[in-house]
């Protein structure tokens, strides 16, 4: 399991670039929103704490993760320096969870490839509400914040 063996939120400071220059967009999905405001303000937090001024910090809601597509493609018109797309998807009884896992990844990937301001992946895709409490904020550390450094270098590589 990719998370099991490391705390997604031990990193090394010295090595994330100052946020101070930076405009950073985040948008949020609504679903399973305990998870996602959880993933939010450990990005916020962390955003903050590398001195992204709040002024420069943009958050955006989607109904689902599906949205995030449209929602980060939005984001990215307004030329900030990185985007953060943050959803969580829950395995239910249907398939629903593979198209949607799917075409978010797909979809996040192609706005990469695509246009020139990064967009990092902040979905959690889990079998168990468990699982997704475990990665927002729980024995696994909250994967926003790693989601906030992957945008500062993100933002920092951009202008290299
Ligand atoms: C419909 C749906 C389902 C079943 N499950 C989730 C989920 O676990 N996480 C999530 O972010 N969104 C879910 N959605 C909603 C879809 O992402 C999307 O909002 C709708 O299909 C409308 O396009």
């Amino acid at each position: 399991m990719a998370t099991a063996n490391s705390h997604l939120s031990n990193y090394d400071s010295n090595k994330v670039p100052s946020g101070a220059p930076f405009t950073i967009h985040i948008v949020v999905s609504q679903w399973n929103e305990g998870i996602t405001k959880a993933l939010c303000q450990g990005a916020l937090d962390t955003l903050t704490l590398h001195g992204v001024p709040s002024d420069q910090i943009k958050v955006w809601d989607v109904p689902g993760s599906f949205e995030l597509i449209y929602g980060a493609k939005k984001a990215q018109s307004q030329n900030p320096d990185a985007v953060i797309a943050i959803g969580s998807v829950i395995q239910g009884e249907t398939r629903h969870f593979e198209f949607i896992c799917q075409a978010v990844a797909q979809g996040i990937k192609d706005l990469n490839v695509q246009a020139d301001v990064p967009v990092v992946f902040c979905v959690l895709t889990d079998d168990t509400l468990e699982q997704a409490q475990a990665r927002s904020g729980g024995i696994h550390g909250n994967k926003g914040v790693e989601a906030a450094i992957a945008a500062l270098q993100m933002a920092a590589l951009r202008h290299q």
